[in-house]
């Protein structure tokens, strides 16, 4: 590239103390102009500050948007395979640092070390997907009505994008959202969850050092209502990308459409699993478990919900409850914790007062129920896995997310009644079906009404080039990964010439 790259660095103090982060506005670190910062702290053990970041607000968020519209004229001319070798580049030293950015993840975020390296591969799959498409961005071409005219359909960047992501999956989906947004040309402001901002600056610092110019990707760290919602209402961003709670997403939603701006609403979900009589019990055990409390129920695709036919139920939930108490909970940088902490306290209070709830509702509450808070556990957010059994459809614990380590068990008679609790939700993202018969199989994939439907694996593990998204309030009709990303971040123009050197009117000369 041509253009001014940065290499290094928001770090500023020495190894006893917290690295302080700035924000990344125009290629520079810049200290927010409210003066006020705050800690980045270890959810598995809060006497580990992990960093210092600004609080920024609204004049943060218009410098940098600002930014990203100076950079947005050069940058959409940047032809699109050059724009996506900056990203190729990136995947590359994403999974040399693999190890380390893992690391940085697991003490912000909580969730277990095989995890974090997973959430990484993710931003580095999400890489070498987007940097092909930087040679394909395709678009039609199709005859004309007239002779001597030429059609066409170009995709063009959509301009200055604004991005706010979730704690949950804190390198995964910011790539989702930057890379796709940069290889189509369009300049970006993000604001990254106020729990595991680190992540995020890794992934940035990793473009840049893969070349890629300043101003078109800007960080400004801070809270939802003084830094996240002056990027939803500036009259400067154009597209808006939002992923989190279906409470907020309503706000960003309403907010962006003051504007017309093109907004993406990735929300909440209540995922079900159904397992049937036929089902490998083992594979259906192992899969419960993995969807249910692996990054501790704290995935919009978690495994909420398992609806259980008759003829196995007990021996489904005798063997289910059995691995959930054994699961090895503590912090994720130890090699054999199998489920890490809450993301905060907030969070942690809201799993327990489910606990609660599910017990009040008259739910049989099978393991788990309480906070872990003697010897190591006393430093950290931590619950246990928590498993209700002859759980009612309608109950709040069967509709609501809870986004912890919940599962709630419901028995069903057969296919037919499954998919109807299934499909009983305000949600729509993830589901899945266990069962050896393929004709069920093939109407679960039909009836099913969500964004992701599994057959034989539980309700996480999306790939990034299929489509991600949900139905109902899961979302408003994008997705992400695969085209469906392209798609967002980008608009067509129709492009017409005619070179028949004569007015040819559309609709009216027709000719013979
Ligand atoms: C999320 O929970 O917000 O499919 C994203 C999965 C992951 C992504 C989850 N690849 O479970």
């Amino acid at each position: 590239m041509a253009t001014d790259t940065l290499t290094r660095s928001p770090l500023e103090g020495d190894a006893s103390r917290p690295n302080v982060y700035r924000n990344l506005i125009d290629g520079e670190w810049l200290e927010s102009t409210t003066g006020q910062t705050f800690e980045n702290l270890n959810p598995a053990d809060t006497r580990d500050v992990i960093g210092i970041f600004q609080k920024s607000g609204k004049a943060d968020v218009e410098a940098a948007v600002e930014a990203a519209k100076r950079a947005f004229a050069k940058w959409r001319l940047v032809p699109a395979p050059r724009r996506a070798e900056i990203v190729f580049r990136a995947a590359e030293l994403l999974l040399e640092q693999k190890d380390v950015f893992a690391r940085d993840m697991t003490r912000e975020m909580g969730k277990v070390l095989a995890e974090t390296r997973g959430d990484v591969q993710e931003a580095a799959d999400t890489a070498y997907y987007m940097a092909g498409e930087g040679r394909r961005l395709f678009g039609p071409t199709t005859p004309s009505e007239l002779p001597n005219k030429f059609a066409m359909a170009v995709r063009n960047p959509v301009g200055v994008c604004g991005m706010i992501t979730p704690w949950n999956f804190p390198m995964a989906i910011p790539s989702w959202k930057l890379l796709p947004a940069i290889v189509c040309g369009n300049t970006c402001v993000i604001k990254p969850a106020e729990d595991t901002p680190l992540s995020t600056f890794n992934l940035v610092r990793v473009l840049m050092d893969a070349g890629l110019p300043k101003g078109v990707i800007n960080i400004v760290t801070g809270f939802g209502p003084e830094a996240g919602a002056p990027i939803v209402e500036n009259p400067n961003v154009d597209a808006v990308s939002f992923t989190g709670s279906s409470e907020v997403g309503r706000m960003v939603g309403t907010a962006a459409a003051q504007n017309f701006k093109h907004c993406s609403l990735e929300l909440g979900g209540k995922n079900p699993m159904i397992v049937l009589d036929d089902a490998n019990l083992d594979l259906a055990i192992e899969g419960g478990i993995w969807g249910g409390f692996g990054t501790t129920g704290q995935r919009c695709t978690a495994t909420s919900r398992i609806i259980i036919q008759k003829g196995i139920y007990h021996k489904f939930v005798d063997r289910f409850v059995e691995r959930a108490q054994k699961l090895r909970v503590g912090n994720g940088l130890d090699e054999k914790t199998e489920m890490g902490p809450a993301i905060n306290r907030e969070q942690m209070d809201r799993d327990l007062s489910y606990m609660e709830i599910g017990q009040r509702e008259g739910a049989k509450l099978k393991c788990g129920g309480h906070r872990l808070d003697k010897g190591d556990y006393q430093y950290g957010y931590f619950v246990e896995p928590t498993v209700f059994v002859d759980v009612d459809p309608k109950m709040r614990i069967a509709q609501e997310e809870i986004f912890g380590p919940v599962v709630a068990i419901i028995p069903c008679d057969g296919l037919e009644d499954a998919m109807e609790i299934a499909n009983d939700t305000r949600y729509g993202l993830s589901t899945s079906l266990y069962t050896k018969d393929v004709n069920k199989a093939f109407a679960a994939m039909r009836d099913l009404h969500a964004g992701i439907t599994y057959i034989n694996a539980p309700t996480i593990g999306a790939e990034v080039h299929l489509p991600f998204g949900g139905v109902n309030q899961t979302g408003n009709g994008h997705r992400e990964g695969g085209v469906g990303a392209i798609d967002f971040y980008t608009q067509w123009k129709a492009v017409y010439v005619d070179y028949s050197d004569r007015l040819q009117r559309a609709q009216i000369d027709r000719a013979e």
